[in-house]
């Protein structure tokens, strides 16, 4: 990996977003991932150099520090801002196909639960870690999937849940799902859940945190 590549990494893992942000105050007046990653572009490192050995590691290294608690919600959120102030510049290359995603997921909070901040989180590392992400926001029943799914059939779903009352209805929203398309895998996670909860709905995995969540779509 090039030093600048390093360097790119290191300011997602800290939370680095530009020059002139405070935070981490250890990195102040230091360009951060912002101007590095326009500065690669500008010195012809392939965007998907940038994507896959700056930003990915960054992310992943979040994610694992994250699920072994030595950092918290915050410094995730920081990392995730740093990521996608370097996105905007590569951006352009996704949309003219330049850079390949690794697949789309397609993801909501389940019907009947507001709860977002956990959803938000996983869309964000889901995102870090190279895979477009189609956030369908809060309230999701099925026929919102489905809408989602007719447009993007190779796509994996996650459900998120956050209530012992909202959990329930990922069973409907797996069965209307399974029963259209019986290959599309379907990721669900949240407070309340269990493994055994995920089989009893026979659902195709369950991460009881973001990084799970993409080891899995990895690992598809
Ligand atoms: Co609510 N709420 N809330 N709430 N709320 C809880 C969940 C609760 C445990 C509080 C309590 O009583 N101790 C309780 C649920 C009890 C239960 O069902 N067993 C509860 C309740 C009862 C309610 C209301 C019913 C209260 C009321 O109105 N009487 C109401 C419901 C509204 C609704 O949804 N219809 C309600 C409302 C709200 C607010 C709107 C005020 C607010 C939500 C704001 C928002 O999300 N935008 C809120 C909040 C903030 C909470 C607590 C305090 C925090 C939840 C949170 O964001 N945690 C919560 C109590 C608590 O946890 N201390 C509580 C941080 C977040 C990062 O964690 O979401 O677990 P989490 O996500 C994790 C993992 O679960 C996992 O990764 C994330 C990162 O590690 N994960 C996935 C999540 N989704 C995943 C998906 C995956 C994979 C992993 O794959 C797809």
């Amino acid at each position: 990996m090039s030093e600048l590549l390093g360097k790119i990494s290191i300011c997602v893992e800290a939370g680095k977003i530009n020059k002139t942000s405070p935070f981490p105050p250890s990195m102040k007046d230091q360009d951060g991932a912002d101007e590095l990653t326009k500065q690669a572009l500008d010195e012809g490192v392939a965007p998907d150099d940038i994507l896959s050995q700056g930003l990915v590691p960054g992310m992943e290294n979040i994610g694992v520090k994250f699920r072994e608690n030595k950092v918290f919600v915050p410094e995730v959120l920081m990392a995730a801002k740093a990521m996608s102030a370097a996105m905007g510049h590569l951006r352009p290359f996704f949309q003219s196909g330049e850079v390949k995603r690794k697949g789309t997921m397609v993801i909501a909070t389940v019907q009947g639960d507001l709860h977002d901040i956990g959803k938000n989180l996983v869309a964000m590392m889901v995102e870090g870690a190279g895979w477009e992400v189609i956030d369908l926001g809060v309230d999701a029943g099925p026929e919102k999937y489905l809408e989602e799914i007719e447009k993007n059939p190779s796509c994996t779903v996650g459900i998120s849940a956050l209530l012992t009352t909202t959990m329930v209805n990922m069973e409907n929203i797996v069965k209307k799902i399974k029963e259209k398309y019986p290959d599309i895998k379907i990721l669900i996670g949240g407070a309340p859940l269990t493994q055994q909860f995920c089989d009893k709905i026979n659902a195709d995995f369950y991460s009881p945190d973001p990084q799970g969540a993409v080891e899995y779509l990895n690992a598809l």
